[in-house]
């Protein structure tokens, strides 16, 4: 797939093979028909809505499973403006001098609206995607050893994701690169916030092969060989594929993740993504610098995170007297 002139991204072979995928909603891993999954949405609350990002996240049932469903707004692209300006029916709403503004309704096919299902979802996925109130901890390595690991240990949200696009039982077709290596290798591929219609949001993840990395807190000067490799290829494979150069790309890790099994995301340098800001965010560069000068910086240092209000770990931290 190559980056078009105007900054799409187009590739009418993995476009179609992308649909067909997806039109089986979840593929090995998913049960649900589209069908059934988005028509069949009976909807529950409004956990986050935001007009200028375009977006709603709902909480709701399908086939009486619990079920979130995110619905965002496409952005208008430079390849489909001229049609779009040509081919939308025209309602006038207003004229004032040189002033005058429209409802347009753009044919179907340009009128997308980007939609995740989550079905079955847990309380842990309702908690998460619900707007609310942020505290931040300062973990220190006993903080870590005694509260955090033993809370995901106990509730995380399941790799099971995570399995399958490495076994190749989901998401096989939209594998941009990989590097099979047990111990150094990885997967890059769109992460699925990504639409791939433009370069403007790109946002890619890797994910290692090795299931033994939890996160950044696990990473010593041994995995420097990982690191190095991941940002090194995986640069590579984004320059030749979109051919968006290091330099536009924001390459890091969050802590705390979401998804205890260590990934990177590769992020266009001009999309301020949810979880870029200081507080959740390391630079990989920046990592591979800390263990270079620091065989254990990850391991001892106190690191900060933002936990939500109503987050199990955080009433963790407070019953130990740590917040
Ligand atoms: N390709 O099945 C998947 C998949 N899943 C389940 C998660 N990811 C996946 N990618 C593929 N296939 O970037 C991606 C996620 C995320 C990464 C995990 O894996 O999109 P993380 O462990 O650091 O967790 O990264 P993180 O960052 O908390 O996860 P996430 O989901 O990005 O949530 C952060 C915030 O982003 C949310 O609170 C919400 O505000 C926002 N957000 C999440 N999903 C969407 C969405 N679909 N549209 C808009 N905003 C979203």
């Amino acid at each position: 797939m190559a980056a078009s002139q105007n900054g799409g991204v187009s590739d009418p072979q993995n476009e179609a093979k992308r649909l067909k995928t997806d039109g089986n909603d979840a593929g090995e891993a998913g049960e649900l028909t589209a069908e059934s999954s988005i028509s069949g949405f009976e909807v529950g609350r409004i956990l986050r809505e935001s007009a200028r990002e375009k977006n709603i996240f709902v909480h709701g049932k399908i086939n009486d499973q619990e079920a979130v469903i995110i619905l965002e707004k496409t952005p208008i692209t430079q390849d489909v403006l001229q049609e779009m300006l040509k081919n939308s029916t025209r309602m006038l709403e207003m004229r004032n001098d040189i002033y005058s503004t429209y409802q347009l309704r753009p044919p179907p096919h340009l009128n997308g609206v980007k939609t995740t299902v989550i079905c079955p979802a847990t309380e842990k996925h309702v908690k998460k995607y619900l707007r609310q109130e942020m505290f931040l901890i300062e973990e220190t390595e006993e903080d870590y050893q005694s509260i955090t690991l033993p809370y995901i240990n106990s509730q995380s949200f399941s790799l099971q994701w995570v399995y399958n696009i490495l076994e190749k039982k989901a998401e096989a077709d939209r594998i941009v690169f990989e590097d099979p290596d047990p111990g150094v290798g990885f997967v890059v591929l769109p992460d699925f916030k990504w639409d791939q219609k433009q370069l403007d949001d790109l946002y890619l993840i890797a994910i290692v092969h090795r299931k033994d990395v939890k996160s950044l807190r696990d990473l010593t000067c041994d995995h420097l060989p990982l690191l190095r490799n991941v940002r090194e290829k995986g640069l590579d494979a984004i320059m030749k594929r979109y051919s968006v150069p290091a330099s536009k790309l924001r390459v890091m890790l969050h802590y705390q993740p979401s998804y205890y099994h260590l990934h990177v995301h590769f992020i266009s340098l001009d999309y301020e993504a949810p979880g870029c800001g200081v507080e959740r965010a390391h630079l990989l560069a920046d990592v591979i610098q800390n263990l270079q000068d620091e065989p254990e910086y990850y391991r001892k240092h106190t690191l900060t995170f933002p936990i939500r209000a109503d987050d199990t770990l955080l009433t963790k931290f407070r019953e130990a007297g740590r917040v």
